[in-house]
């Protein structure tokens, strides 16, 4: 990477402290104001290989991405979706990568903490670039045609009964040789496996400074908030929408990134 992501760093200072009281423990967790202001801290702190995924986002990118011409202008640019954006990182990982005329990117996220936050950081940063920053449901948006999608821990917080009808939506959305990249927290089917990948990812979280009292904050709070899938789970789904081959690049203990190609 060039230079920092302004999107992990900017908030260094604002340590992920929202499950720190026993009343918070109630708390349902949601993509407020007070979740977007220690997001960087928050997400690079408890995902596992969360920096790793960004930064392999622009080789992929680069491989898949085919130039197709802008209407009227003669000028040649590749269209990506990062639905479920946040504060924009994985945007903000491809600007830093590529020259402004080359990306149309269109980064979408339900939440307006986050979006208003993902525009400004957005701007300051990367303000020759081409990058919308919308605010909406990534059920109810229409896609154009793209050439590479980032689902990067979004699908998980969909109802598992609206995951097919997205994944359909993106495949259609996709050009011949266009890629989707799915990044998902899962499950393992086997109990003593799945115990065991839990009990380290705590002690993931542990190592990286939090306390029993804000793991188990967190847990409750995103009980029925966060619906995990296995990936045999995942990679059934991809075929079922269409995805001929979609193949797990990354895993780290109970993270995964899968690629399916179109
Ligand atoms: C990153 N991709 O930093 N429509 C749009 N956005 C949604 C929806 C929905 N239906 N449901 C949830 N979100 C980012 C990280 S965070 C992962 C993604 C996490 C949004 C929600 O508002 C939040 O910003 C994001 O999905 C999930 O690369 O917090 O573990």
């Amino acid at each position: 990477m060039n230079q920092p992501n302004p999107a992990i760093i900017k908030h260094d200072t604002l340590f992920d402290k929202p499950f720190t009281t026993p009343l918070d423990k109630a708390a349902r967790f949601s993509f407020d104001e007070q979740v977007v202001a220690c997001f960087p801290d928050m997400i690079r702190r408890s995902v596992p290989g969360y920096g790793q995924v960004l930064a392999m986002l622009p080789l992929f990118a680069r491989r898949h991405c085919k130039y197709r011409q802008k209407k009227g202008s003669g000028q040649r640019v590749s269209r990506i979706y990062d639905l479920g954006c946040s504060l924009g990182a994985a945007s903000m990982t491809l600007a830093g990568e590529f020259d402004p005329q080359d990306l149309q990117i269109k980064a979408i996220d339900i939440s307006p903490a986050m979006t208003t936050e993902a525009t400004t950081l957005l701007s300051d940063n990367y303000p020759d670039h081409n990058i919308e920053v919308i605010t909406a449901d990534i059920r109810d948006v229409e896609l154009e045609p793209c050439d590479m999608v980032i689902l990067n821990l979004t699908l998980q917080f969909l109802p598992a009964a609206d995951r097919v009808a997205v994944l359909e939506k993106i495949y259609a959305a996709l050009s011949e040789g266009g890629i989707l990249v799915l990044t998902e927290k899962t499950h393992a089917f086997d109990e003593q496996y799945d115990a065991w990948l839990v009990e380290r990812y705590y002690d993931f979280k542990r190592a990286n400074g939090y306390t029993e009292m804000e793991i188990s904050g967190k847990r409750n709070a995103l009980e029925n908030v966060l619906i995990t899938d296995t990936l045999d789970e995942h990679h059934a789904r991809l075929d079922q929408v269409g995805f001929k081959r979609h193949l797990t690049w990354f895993q780290f203990l109970n993270f995964v990134s899968i690629v399916a190609f179109k």
